[in-house]
């Protein structure tokens, strides 16, 4: 669709540029990652924090804090790791917020974008993330097992990501750690947490399962962990107020 189509143009512009060869020189590129699966499967809350300013849904989230802040914030209240969107376009995030983020927490950090070219994996590292998520919605077979054994040998773990029971079944390739099921339907924006539910007895046990988006309460969670879920990735509930630090603190114990 039309978000992608505009990601391979991005792309492409910036191998002109900013070939794969330089970013394998940006200092953060040669480091030790953090897990986030380790650190899910330690955790009794399992919350996975998003920095997100604005989302396609809903035009404006929050404008006015800054990456750094939210970042301390999310780690004081004890999540287990921070997803940071780094798309301009639909989600106004940057590189810049992720480098700003990784500069603020040792939490492990999800870049969140939409990949569809080995080229962001790389850029990914360079720019202090952990992980990495692929969607299952916008990349073959081939792509994702490529991509994830891309991330694999940088050290990255990968998070990836289903909407429904077909492209759960086509995507179980090698070298996924978490197996995250999107709450929210990304061509019809509906959100209801019955398919996390519905699909979670179809994930392989050895995948952390992760339910996205549209996660609202504590009460939710908790229904959630009764089907095997293990991490909760929210953004729009923390980042519409105007201190998420202290709203994930709710949903952490
Ligand atoms: C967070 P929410 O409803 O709590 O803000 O959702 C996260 O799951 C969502 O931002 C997301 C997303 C994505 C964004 C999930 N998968 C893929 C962009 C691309």
């Amino acid at each position: 669709d039309k978000i992608v189509a505009d990601k391979l143009k991005e792309v492409q512009l910036k191998q002109q540029l900013m070939p794969v060869t330089s970013l394998e020189k940006y200092p953060l590129f040669e480091r030790k990652t953090a897990s986030l699966a380790s650190a899910l499967k330690a955790s009794t809350s399992g919350i996975i924090a998003e920095h997100k300013r604005r989302s396609p849904s809903k035009e404006v989230i929050n404008q006015s804090l800054n990456v750094q802040d939210v970042a301390s914030g999310y780690e004081q209240a004890g999540a287990c790791g921070m997803s940071v969107l780094t798309d301009a376009k639909y989600f106004g995030g940057s590189l810049d917020d992720l480098l700003l983020a990784r500069a603020a927490t040792s939490m492990p950090l999800l870049r969140k974008e939409f990949i569809i070219d080995p080229y962001q994996i790389v850029e990914a590292k360079a720019y202090g993330a952990d992980v990495i998520l692929l969607i299952a919605a916008i990349l073959t077979g081939k792509e994702l097992k490529e991509y994830a054994g891309l991330a694999k040998s940088l050290g990255l773990e990968v998070l990836l990501e289903v909407h429904d029971r077909e492209e759960l079944e086509c995507s179980l390739v090698p070298n996924v750690d978490m197996l995250g099921v999107n709450n929210r339907n990304l061509k019809t924006f509906e959100v209801s947490t019955d398919i996390s539910k519905e699909l979670s007895q179809h994930i392989p046990g050895e995948f952390v399962k992760v339910s996205e988006s549209g996660i609202g309460g504590v009460e939710v969670i908790k229904d959630l962990k009764q089907y095997g879920y293990r991490g909760f990735l929210i953004g729009e509930n923390f980042m519409r107020t105007n201190d998420p630090g202290f709203y994930a603190k709710e949903f952490i114990n």
